[in-house]
């Protein structure tokens, strides 16, 4: 099977699997696993931040940004598509007790005046305004990379107004590879940020956050109260460290693959290709071939390839490290004979 549902179901390589086997462990309740601790520095230093910490997943990154950041009661700013809106079962709602405020963004990024219209705090009426989150690569508006000075922007607003920002980087590093912009620089316009170690770079669990170690060191508490406190957890930040230090290098293959199947979709019937293609996600949108997207994704799979629904009538395609080119072949001529 090509499996182009998402890139969560790549799978840890020889070189991962062998790191985890040697990894040196201890207990990281008591910040005592060399391994992970190793992970933490290297995430920080990455990203130009204080501190980082290893987190279960990406969900569990974010949530910790809401939690440190807001006090229940308040509102959270986001684009209208973010992942943290849609497809985070309303965790911020239920853990942090916070309500979103969401914004119609352009290709994944919102208008820094929008933003600036949305904070509230004065009138007693109102929610005060705790957070604001950013998405970058942002998923929905497939894999769009939000633009720096759009991130400077905000962040700058944020400011004025002393309200700290949240970047949900989960494909932080196929913006940054993209753009060929360093993480840093995009962490720079953030008070706090998550990664995800577990999608396109490749390991088979895990997020980082990073911010100030103030931040880090409230999260961590955070992270002990929702059970996430590990102890060897070695076994797991040592595909972590490959993730970071090999597999970054890879992602302009995913990235080439996306372009090079959004090519061969272009001009076939039936199909409309919804996004311009900035890293490694693909959406196209099947109403004209008049299948529902559930039959779409049963043929496909009858010819072996997987993809994804997102949204009315919109497929979802995403390219990862087990993807080669070859498959993409194997993806363009299943989808020719789906619709033909
Ligand atoms: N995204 C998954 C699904 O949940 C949709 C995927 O297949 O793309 N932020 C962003 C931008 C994400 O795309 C995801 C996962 C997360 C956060 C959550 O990460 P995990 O799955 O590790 O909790």
């Amino acid at each position: 099977m090509i499996d182009l549902r998402s890139d969560t179901v790549t799978k840890p390589n020889e070189q991962m699997r062998k790191a985890m086997y040697e990894a040196e462990v201890g207990d990281d309740v008591y910040g005592e696993d060399p391994t992970v601790n190793r992970l933490e520095q290297i995430a920080a230093e990455t990203l130009g931040k204080e501190a980082a910490l290893f987190v279960t997943s990406g969900t569990q990154g974010n949530q910790m940004a809401g939690l440190v950041h807001c006090q229940p009661g308040q509102e959270v700013i986001m684009e209208s598509q973010a992942h943290l809106f849609l497809y985070e079962a309303a965790a911020l709602s239920a853990f942090a007790g916070v309500q979103i405020k969401t914004i119609d963004g352009n290709r994944g990024a919102m208008n820094p005046n929008d933003v600036e219209a949305a904070i509230r705090g004065d009138d007693i009426h109102q929610p005060e305004t705790g957070l604001i989150c950013i998405e970058n690569t942002h998923n929905k508006a497939g894999g769009a990379i939000v633009p720096l000075e759009n991130m400077e922007q905000i962040y700058q607003l944020s400011r004025k107004h002393q309200i700290p920002v949240h970047l949900d980087g989960a494909r932080l590093f196929n913006a940054s590879v993209a753009a060929q912009i360093p993480v840093k620089e995009f962490a720079k316009y953030t008070d706090s940020v998550q990664f995800c170690l577990s999608k396109g770079l490749g390991a088979p669990v895990g997020s980082m956050i990073a911010g100030s170690s103030e931040f880090i060191r409230k999260a961590r508490k955070w992270r002990k109260r929702l059970g996430g406190g590990l102890r060897q957890a070695g076994v797991l930040a040592a595909p972590g460290i490959i993730a970071l230090e090999e597999n970054v290098k890879h992602l302009d293959e995913d990235h080439e693959n996306a372009k090079y199947l959004a090519d061969g979709l272009q001009n076939m019937d039936g199909i409309v290709l919804v996004n311009q293609v900035d890293t490694n996600i693909l959406l196209i949108d099947i109403t004209e071939t008049k299948h529902s997207n559930e039959n779409f994704i049963h043929l496909l799979k009858e010819h072996g390839v997987l993809a994804g629904a997102f949204g009315p009538n919109v497929i979802r395609f995403v390219t990862n490290n087990g993807i080669t080119k070859k498959d993409i072949d194997v993806a363009l001529t299943a989808v020719r004979k789906v619709v033909s």
